[in-house]
């Protein structure tokens, strides 16, 4: 493989390519014009227009990117994560003009694609599952025997959702029929399928998630966990690794488990099985993504393993150069997703100016971005400024890190994630590790971050100005090179 696209934008778009690099592969870019001097498209050997901001008009244009890549002789396509990496039509499409699509096959996309198909393929393998229906629920009469037969609270879920779409809580009998045709008319809207089925609703769960990585030659392994609980509304905030819960023997078990899933779809390159942990420990198999997932950081820092680079090796064809006997984890690893969001503000995208943009450095720090000082934060896209990653000893020196890398992190222009991460890193439940997927709405209130009004912030950063100006002229003598407090601490903190 001499030439690889990446058909996507920002921080991933970024990551890939600097992969690509490492192992000698040139590297198309495909921008919209909102993009036009994002930093990965600089970075590419070579870059192409396809069109106007909106994502349907320029990343979502599988043919579009299929004829670049004839145009430039690429040999392979990097999907990233979102846009087109789920699409099975668009993996079939790239194969069939001649291309490589690093990933897996459009048809284990299919399987896992639809959650029915993908709960049917892990059956086979005896993988735990929530106690539900067995598929999809075709009537209100066949439902009800069904929920009843369950158990309340449940949960109706949509066949074809992901990541919490289409999913309805039912408390009792008396609601099911409402809640199923709500079910069925959103789903039938949001996905084309009205396909709905029924799980026991599990409370306070753990939501846990496997790597796994598989070859052409039927090989696969996994790549330990990944503990995503805090979340809020679907959106994942924080994510580390190893996961504080898992027994050596639960993690051996669940990571079997996930080979499998695996197995029941030939799965090929880097995959996430999801799970659900209940407080009993007992865990569920609930989907898996077909794609190289926004936190694999966290991996890559407890196994040593780029994940991109293996994706791409086993595109190539080439065997796995480790056994699941090789690997290890070493240390904890962290990572934040820094949005441009006001937390203090019900999370509203805050899009602007990256009037100052200072990342933090030092040892065990990683940023990945798609960003440099004085851009702008396209309005088109997830507002997703960054992924800010550390890696310690243990978990307490890895949210040690964080911690200062978050207080280092100098962003002004926008508001952003980074004092309601720090909030979450300095909790207790969080600490502890005794924390579950309510997290933020049990612990998390806007008025914790502490926010000022502007008048107050301006009078504050004043003082804050003149105390670090007397205590500077006090310093001139012991630390020429003192820093004077950044402004970002003194409006935010
Ligand atoms: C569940 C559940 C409880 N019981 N299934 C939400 C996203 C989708 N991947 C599955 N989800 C859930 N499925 C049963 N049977 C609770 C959730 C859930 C959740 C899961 C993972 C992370 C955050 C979550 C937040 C709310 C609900």
């Amino acid at each position: 493989m001499n030439k690889i696209l990446v058909a996507n934008r920002g921080e991933i778009a970024l990551r890939v390519m600097r992969s690509c690099r490492e192992m000698g592969i040139k590297t198309v870019a495909v921008y919209s014009e909102a993009d036009r001097n994002a930093p990965f498209v600089k970075y590419a050997d070579e870059a192409v227009c396809i069109g106007p901001p909106p994502s349907n008009q320029s990343y979502l244009l599988g043919h579009k990117i299929i004829e670049v890549c004839k145009q430039l002789n690429v040999d392979g396509i990097h999907p990233g994560y979102g846009f087109l990496s789920e699409n099975a039509e668009f993996a079939a499409a790239v194969k069939q003009a001649g291309i490589t699509f690093i990933g897996p096959s459009p048809e284990a996309m299919d399987m896992m694609g639809d959650k029915l198909s993908a709960k049917a393929a892990a059956k086979k393998y005896n993988i735990p599952m929530v106690p539900g229906s067995e598929g999809a629920i075709d009537s209100v009469e066949e439902g009800k025997k069904i929920a009843l037969a369950t158990g309340f609270p449940l949960l109706i879920k949509a066949s074809a959702g992901g990541g919490g779409k289409g999913m309805r809580i039912v408390e009792k009998i008396e609601d099911f029929e409402e809640q199923m045709k709500l079910a069925v008319s959103e789903a039938t809207s949001a996905f084309g399928d009205g396909s709905v089925f029924i799980e026991r609703y599990v409370a306070g769960p753990r939501h846990i998630e496997i790597q796994v990585l598989g070859d052409t030659h039927g090989n696969i392994v996994y790549l330990f966990e990944r503990e995503c609980s805090v979340q809020r509304r679907h959106q994942k905030v924080i994510e580390e690794a190893p996961s504080s819960v898992l027994t050596p023997e639960i993690r051996k078990a669940m990571g079997e488990c996930a080979v499998n899933v695996g197995k029941a779809c030939n799965y090929v390159g880097a995959g996430t099985v999801e799970f659900l942990l209940d407080e009993n420990k007992n865990f569920y198999f609930l989907e898996m993504n077909t794609r190289l997932q926004v936190e694999h950081p966290v991996t890559e820092m407890i196994t040593g393993i780029d994940l991109v680079k293996e994706q791409i090796k086993v595109a190539r064809g080439e065997k796995l150069a480790f056994k699941q006997e090789d690997l290890k984890i070493n240390g904890h690893s962290v990572e934040v997703r820094v949005y441009a969001e006001d937390p203090a503000n019900n999370f509203l995208p805050d899009i602007g100016k990256l009037v100052t943009y200072k990342r933090p450095q030092g040892l065990g720090v990683r940023v990945d971005d798609g960003f440099e000082e004085g851009m702008d934060i396209p309005i088109y896209y997830d507002p997703m400024i960054s992924k800010l990653i550390t890696f310690g000893k243990d978990r307490a020196e890895a949210i040690d890190r964080m911690i200062r890398a978050i207080d280092d992190y100098e962003i002004v222009g926008v508001e952003t994630t980074l004092p309601f991460c720090k909030f979450v890193l300095q909790h207790d439940a969080f600490t502890s590790g005794n924390f579950d997927t309510h997290f933020i709405k049990h612990y998390f209130k806007p008025e914790y971050l502490n926010k000022e009004t502007p008048e107050e912030a301006e009078i504050a950063a004043l003082f804050g100005a003149r105390l670090v100006l007397k205590k500077q002229a006090q310093k001139v003598v012991s630390n020429e090179n003192a820093q004077p407090v950044s402004k970002w601490k003194l409006n935010r903190l």
